[in-house]
Parts: C-alpha cells; structure tokens; sequence
C-alpha cells in the first residue's frame, strides 16, 4: 500500500463519528448526504462492513416521505451553522429540510457486488427506491424526466454561477439572524460571498414556513431549477437501482425504475445545446435555459451513451476548459467572468468531480480523456495532501482539510 493510501485511510479513521464519517472536522461536524456515499464507496474497498454502516447511518435521517436529507445531526456541534434550530424540521431524527445529488443507490450496488450481504443490501434498496420515488413525486410532479432543486445546498454545488440569475430573484432578508461559522474556520475569500448566505437562509425560512411540506414548498419556492447534474446523477442511480431490483427478484418495481430512467433519459437529451456543446439546466421560474459555463454541463457523460458527435464535442469542449490549467476539472469555464479559482464552486477542482466525470468519459469510450483527468486529481492530491478542493491554476490544496470524500475519490481513482 502506498504512503497515500495509507494516509487515506487514517483521514476516514479520523473523521469517524461512530459509524459515520464526517467531511472533516470543525467545518462539516455532521453527516452529509453525498460525502458520505462517495466514502462508502471508498471504504468498499478495504472495510465493506463500514461501508455499509456508512450508508445505514444515513438511512437513519431518512424522512417518512422517502427524502433522505443533506445532513443528519447524529449528535451537537456548535461550529456549524445553520444547525437543527434553524432548520425546524418535523422528522424524529434531527436533519435539514432539503436533500443532495442521489449518489447513495450508485455506491449500494457497488457495495454489494463487493461480496456485500443481501439482506443489508435488501434494506437500502428498499430506502433507495423510497428515496427515488420521493425525487419523482416530490421534484418532479410534472412528470418532465428533470427533477428540480429548490435551494443551492441540494446541488452541492452551493455557489456555483449556474445559480446566479435564479438566486438573484431571492431576497436577502432573514427572519433567521445569519450567523455564519464556516468563515471561521476558512478564508472567506474561498467560500460563498454573504448575500449568498442570506439568499440561503431567507430560502430555508421560506419552507420551514411551509412546514416542510413537499407541496406547498413546490408553490411557494421563488427558486426552482431543473438541473442537469442532479438529475444526471439520479439516472445514473436508477440504472443501478434497476439493476439491483433485478438481482432481488422485484421485476415490478425494476420495471417501474426503467421506466422512469426511459423519460428521464429521453429529458436530458432534448437538454444538449450543440452551440454551447454542452447540456443546461432549467430554470423553472422563467422557462429559461442556465447557460452559466459550469461543469454541469458535462455530467450526463455519467448516464447517457451518447452519440459520437455529442462525444467527440464534449471532449472537444473539456479540453477547451482544462488547457494550460495546472489541476483539472475547474468547475466553471476559465476566462468567463464568472470565473473565481479560489472561490468554493465557482471555478475550483474537486476530486468527486472529477470522479464522475472519469466514469463518464469511460461510460462514453474516452479512455484517452479520462487518464488525463485521473492523473491529474491523483497527482494534485499527492503533491497538496486531501484538501476539500484545488485551485485549478496553482494547483493550490483549498478548503477544508483532511477532507473524506477527496480521500475516498483518491482510493478509488488510484486502484
Ligand atoms: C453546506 C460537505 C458539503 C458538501 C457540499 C459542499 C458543502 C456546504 O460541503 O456544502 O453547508 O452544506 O458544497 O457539496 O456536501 O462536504
């Protein structure tokens, strides 16, 4: 085992909660929804029995609705903020009001055909499914195969330009004192700005007003975005989810998640905008398309087999983006005047980025493309250590460090 495997493994240790692993300490005190599906595919590799806890873990903040949220908090912490105070959600188990990109049924499978247990894998399947449904019901009650995000935090993606305009429409004002905590354990030149944390929380205060009821916060929510990322990472799981139904001898509810994967595809692919060479969002609130330049655009690599002139312009466009860049993949397109390298989601690299975009570009027959972005994120990481993120132009570690999920993409991507 190399020295940096080694270190992976002791930053996972480290950020064990019991059970659970936070996305490293002080900053992200609780469970993330997300992080804590990349990490079990990271402990997949080496500890498949905690790698399933990691996934129960999450289970247990999972809503009776079927939502499983962006955060759990398993116990206090005062060095985050907004904690469940603010939140005041309904569900027995302290946890936010809002969800994050569905990465859990993509890590499940992999943890079963990791010489898993059928009954645990059985268990969060069935959470899995619930959660699926939720995304349909809930976030997509039109039926369009998009489903739609009504806060920042959903996308994980928290800053990133592809929310200005929708987010511009929210007011700043709070009936919530905003009293940030991450600037403290960060420069606040690395995280989003302050109105930005006021659009946030005048938005959690919008739906805790709904009583985190599903329907009304779809009425009342002033942002609603169709987003290209997401719901490419939710058909990517629903592959896998069909997959699995199958395996457990569910060919009702397998045909139910093929069909909903059939729209969906057929939804994302009416979203490819060949003058741009890339896929958009939606924005829901206008019917306009989010052309912001962002790494979104490029993810239905993850879930689509696309057509080789949609391929070849991608990778075209990918290589655009990453040219003379010390880091690859920046999270929005260098020289547009969104563009902050530094700054969170508005230009830097992330290692579980650049994760799925490897399985994209090897989904898409890109073995070319995909080496070059896997050296790259291994060897920002080796030379920077486990930073929450890069800056693409230095090659600089950001953030947090001692971060799970860029120790977990590290294991994964150097296998
Ligand atoms: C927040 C934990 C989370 C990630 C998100 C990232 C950030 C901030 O940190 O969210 O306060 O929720 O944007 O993707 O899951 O690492």
């Amino acid at each position: 085992m190399n020295q940096h495997i080694a270190e992976a493994r002791r930053i996972l240790a480290a950020n064990d909660r019991g059970g659970y692993t936070v996305p490293t300490d002080r900053l992200y005190p609780f469970q993330w929804n997300w992080d804590s599906a990349f990490v079990a595919m990271g402990f997949a590799l080496y500890d498949v029995e905690r790698a399933y806890r990691e996934l129960e873990r999450l289970a247990e903040g999972q809503w009776a609705d079927g939502m499983i949220p962006h955060i759990v908090f398993h116990q206090p912490s005062d060095t985050y903020f907004p904690g469940p105070a603010v939140w005041r959600t309904p569900n027995p188990v302290p946890t936010s009001g809002i969800t994050q990109p569905p990465v859990f049924a993509i890590a499940l499978r992999k943890l079963h055909e990791a010489g898993g247990d059928r009954a645990r894998s059985l268990a969060l399947y069935e959470a899995a499914l619930r959660w699926h449904r939720w995304w349909y019901r809930a976030r997509d009650p039109d039926g369009t195969g998009l489903v739609a995000l009504l806060h920042p935090w959903e996308s994980g993606s928290d800053n990133s330009p592809a929310w200005d305009v929708a987010l511009a429409r929210v007011p700043t004002t709070t009936a919530t004192p905003v009293a940030r905590k991450d600037t403290g354990h960060v420069s606040a030149d690395m995280r989003p700005r302050d109105a930005d944390y006021h659009r946030f929380i005048h938005l959690v205060d919008t739906y805790a007003d709904c009583g985190w009821n599903p329907i009304r916060q779809w009425q009342k929510a002033p942002f609603k975005v169709a987003d290209i990322q997401t719901t490419a990472i939710l058909l990517k799981a629903g592959e896998d989810l069909e997959v699995l139904a199958r395996r457990f001898d569910r060919p009702a509810e397998a045909d139910e998640i093929a069909a909903l994967n059939d729209r969906t595809r057929r939804a994302i692919l009416a979203q490819w905008r060949p003058q741009l060479s890339r896929f958009v969002s939606r924005d829901l609130v206008s019917g306009a398309d989010v052309e912001a330049a962002t790494q979104a655009g490029f993810m239905p690599l993850l879930s689509l087999d696309l057509d080789r002139a949609i391929v070849e312009a991608i990778v075209a466009e990918m290589k655009v983006w990453s040219d003379g860049l010390k880091v690859a993949f920046p999270t929005t397109k260098p020289g547009t005047s969104a563009w902050e390298p530094k700054r969170y989601w508005r230009g830097p690299a992330w290692a579980i980025i650049d994760w799925l975009l490897i399985d994209g570009l090897m989904r898409n027959r890109q073995p070319a493309a995909a080496a070059a972005l896997r050296r790259s994120a291994i060897a920002a990481i080796e030379a920077e250590g486990f930073a929450e993120y890069f800056d693409p132009v230095t090659g600089e570690g950001c953030g947090g460090l001692g971060f799970s999920w860029t120790a977990a993409a590290y294991m994964v991507l150097a296998e």
